[in-house]
């Protein structure tokens, strides 16, 4: 095939979103590599992303709009009418119990952000309080902390892993999770240079941890005593870095008091390590010319998720690894993805049945189910889902069975059949990410911050639409804006004519002051105006006009070090781009004014935190139970599993029934053979399983993978069919961190039996 037939886009199963060129053939990818003039990724891929022909390609794509029958099957419907009833369905609910009856839950998966960016406008149209999201079953404990160190959730750490003379990963593993650009080439490097050290905290012995120079094979669910003993090792030989300390943080001396009396020996030995090698880590880090620390889902989903994220983050702050190169750094949103939300005790939203509070601009999924489940008058009585199958992926997969059936309405934007498409009413299908023009926000690094718009690269299939569009028809039909902008568009395509003269600023500030009561649809107003202004049906990228010209004016000079004059500059570059494009650079210094403080100092000293640390030294020892006497991390990241993006198993190449890891000596003990089918059964539930010896396993620790349990089409029986095992059959809500509901889906007890 010839060159020219490569087009750019991006690889869409985890939040590095590589760079890609594929080849399409009609309608399937033949041929995808790295793209190498990608900025960030340069080239670099995974395994995974050469079958993305399988996430393109598959009998449960959803083609055509489709209603529920009374019956319980679908019916296919035209958009006119979906688009008509959904919107008179949803206005009821609103206008009859209020806007905190509906909830929205997803906005964006891995690869997709751009949809979600316009459902802002449908939830104000709706007044509904509640976004509900992946995010917020994982990282709001530690947002919340970063809105306590340093003045916003919004101030978000990127890791310097690539630079850094000494690393330590907590709970993650990049090698096959990857959370930073180029994992695998990165860790080989590590891995391989004499003068730096990799170590690895994790009780399985993963790809990651062998190739660390040290691997502290924790104990499951000790990781705050683990960290907590290495910060009293650094505090009590004064290996703290004094200078940063008085220059750039608050509340140390009450933080130091602490640490202080921290009982290394007895902590270390709580978290199952040896002391002399926990100081010999501690002492390494504190003392390397520049370190990097990065923790992921080993400890947010896991006992004192939300402490293990504060301590981890002490370990650089500390040492005065922040701020600099190798070590930790805030970094910009180009388009924001996390929010902040106050405090309740600031006046901060809660829910109305639990009361739990937002975090991030986020409520966390483990709550959802009691805020429907219930006969309280202001429960949640409609969920609208965009990009996300939580009758898969959250916690407790019964409750949420249960809880959804007794909504009044359950509407589900998917480009797939899901699990949770099978419980709506109204099944809105959403074309591939690779037949629409598409992005993530996920632009989370420093000193050099990228954005990447993709454009489509093959026709889009049936009946479906791009979610901008589905938002805006659906902003019409609630009768929240008109479906005509003439003025503006008229300005729009002088603009685009001669955009030095700003004229669409202008028009639409005469329009909202014209007509206040578009304001909160902004947005959608710039996607029905400019969008139609642009190039190649890029209509969907309208907003990336807006985001340009507020990023280039918060931060002018480090997009001109990146080489746009202003934002109109930057936006055109974007559009014109099919690859990743640098958008601003930072110097290390500048770092400093994204903490959000006005005196620009990290408050240590978090009270909640400092309260949950202090506790840890009367925490009674858990000794495994009886009765379940395993403790099983339910959601590994293997080789061939991502998310729910692959419904059809034929994309893996091993693994395919997702087994479970447990150590050979168990298995021995148990009297059970490698590869047998059995029982895993938690005090919840229980799934069958096929049994794998793995001596890279902590004894009495057990594993199964994210990413399995999705129900498909086998085309040879035409039967649907479960591609591996159901994790969350085995969860429960009420197993969470106490402060932002992160699940404990790392620690749960379980046995295993055989089947009768
Ligand atoms: N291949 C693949 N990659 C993915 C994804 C995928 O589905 N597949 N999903 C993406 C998503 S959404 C996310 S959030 C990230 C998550 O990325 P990671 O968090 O890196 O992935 P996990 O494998 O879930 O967990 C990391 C490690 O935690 C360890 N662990 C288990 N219990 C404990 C404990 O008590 N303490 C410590 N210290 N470690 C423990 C596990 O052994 C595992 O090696 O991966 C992303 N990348
Ligand atoms: N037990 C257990 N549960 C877990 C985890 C675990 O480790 N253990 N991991 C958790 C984590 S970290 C995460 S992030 C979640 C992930 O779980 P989810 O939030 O459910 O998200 P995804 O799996 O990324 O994808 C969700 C949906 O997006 C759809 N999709 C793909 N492309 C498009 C598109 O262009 N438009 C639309 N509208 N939809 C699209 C897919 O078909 C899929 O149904 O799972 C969580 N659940
Ligand atoms: S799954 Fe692999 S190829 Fe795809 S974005 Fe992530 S690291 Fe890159
Ligand atoms: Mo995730």
């Amino acid at each position: 095939m010839k060159e020219e037939t490569w087009q750019s886009t991006a690889c869409i199963l985890c939040s590095i979103n590589c760079g890609i060129k594929v080849q399409v053939e009609e309608g399937k990818f033949v041929r995808i590599q790295g793209d190498k003039n990608h900025p960030a990724s340069k080239g670099y891929l995974c395994q995974k992303a050469a079958r993305l022909d399988h996430y393109q390609n598959h009998n449960s794509r959803l083609t055509h709009p489709l209603r529920k029958k009374p019956d319980g099957s679908f019916e296919k419907i035209d958009w006119d009418t979906a688009i008509r009833e959904v919107a008179e369905k949803l206005a009821h609910i609103r206008d009859t119990y209020g806007g905190h009856s509906i909830a929205y839950y997803g906005g964006g998966g891995q690869g997709n952000h751009l949809g979600g960016a316009y459902s802002g406008s449908l939830r104000k149209a709706l007044g509904t309080p509640y976004i509900y999201n992946s995010l917020a079953q994982e990282k709001t404990g530690d947002f919340w902390v970063n809105g306590k160190l340093f003045g916003r959730q919004t101030c978000h750490i990127s890791e310097d892993i690539e630079e850094a003379d000494y690393a330590i990963i907590i709970g993650a593993n990049p090698w096959q999770a990857h959370g930073f650009p180029r994992a695998r080439k990165v860790l080989q490097e590590i891995s391989k240079d004499p003068k730096r050290t990799l170590v690895v905290v994790d009780p399985r012995r993963t790809r990651t941890a062998e190739l660390a120079d040290i691997h502290l094979q924790v104990k499951p669910g000790m990781d705050a005593f683990l960290i907590a003993a290495m910060l009293g090792v650094i505090v009590q030989e004064g290996l703290e870095d004094k200078d940063f300390l008085e220059k750039r943080t608050l509340g140390f001396s009450e933080l130091a008091d602490l640490l202080q009396k921290i009982p290394v020996e007895d902590y270390a030995q709580r978290a199952g390590i040896e002391v002399d090698l926990l100081r010999k880590v501690a002492r390494g880090f504190a003392s390397a010319s520049c370190a990097s620390s990065r923790h992921d889902l080993g400890v947010e989903h896991s006992l004192h998720s939300t402490l293990n994220t504060y301590l981890e983050k002490l370990l650089c702050l500390i040492t005065g690894n922040f701020g600099k190169k190798g070590g930790n750094n805030l970094h910009t949103q180009f388009v924001p993805l996390i929010g902040h939300s106050k405090d309740p005790s600031e006046g901060g939203a809660t829910t109305k049945v639990t009361g739990m509070k937002e975090i991030s601009k986020f409520f966390p999924p483990n709550i959802l189910p009691a805020e429907i489940d219930t006969d309280h008058p202001e429960r949640v009585r409609a969920v609208f889902v965009d990009s996300s199958n939580p009758l898969q992926s959250a916690a407790d997969t019964k409750a949420y069975q249960k809880a959804f059936s007794k909504l009044d309405l359950l509407v589900v934007i998917d480009v797939a059949e899901t699990e949770t498409t099978e419980m709506a009413d109204y099944i809105l299908p959403a074309c591939s990410q690779y037949e629409k023009w598409e992005a993530t926000f996920f632009s989370l690094s420093f000193p050099t911050n990228y954005f990447h718009l993709r454009r489509p690269i093959t026709p889009l299939k049936g009946n479906t639409l791009p979610e901008p569009e589905i938002y805006f028809r659906l902003l019409v039909a609630l009768g929240a804006i008109p479906a005509k902008f003439p003025f503006l568009e008229a300005f729009a395509r002088l603009h685009r004519r001669f955009p030095k003269r700003n004229l669409l600023s202008k028009a639409l500030a005469l329009t909202i002051a014209l007509r206040p009561g578009l304001k909160p649809y902004l947005t959608t107003v710039l996607y029905a105006s400019l969008g139609k202004a642009l190039p190649q049906k890029a209509q969907a990228a309208s907003i990336i006009w807006g985001t340009s010209h507020f990023y280039a004016k918060r931060y002018a000079k480090q997009v001109k070090r990146a080489g746009f004059s202003d934002g109109e500059e930057l936006f055109n570059f974007i559009l014109e781009n099919d690859t990743g494009v640098a958008i601003s650079t930072h110097t290390f210094e500048e770092m400093w004014q994204l903490v959000a403080y006005p005196d620009q100092k990290i408050r240590l000293a978090i009270p909640e935190m400092l309260t949950e640390l202090a506790d840890l030294s009367e925490e009674k020892e858990i000794t495994n139970s009886a009765e379940y006497p395993f403790i099983l991390a339910a959601g590994e990241r293997r080789s061939y599993n991502a998310n729910q993006i692959y419904r059809n198993p034929a994309w893996r190449k091993n693994d395919p029934e997702g087994a479970l890891r447990i150590h050979p000596k168990d298995l021995k003990n148990l009297g059970f053979q490698d590869g047998e089918h059995i029982a895993c059964q938690s005090a919840h539930g229980s799934i069958t399983v096929c049994l794998q010896s793995d001596d890279s396993m902590r004894e009495g620790a057990l594993s199964l993978p994210h990413g399995y349990g999705m129900s498909y089409w086998d085309s040879e029986t035409k039967e649907r069919k479960q591609n591996g095992p159901s994790l969350n059959l085995l969860t429960t809500a009420d197993h969470c961190d106490p402060l932002a509901k992160t699940p404990y889906h790392k620690y749960i007890p379980v046995r295993l039996l055989a089947i009768k």
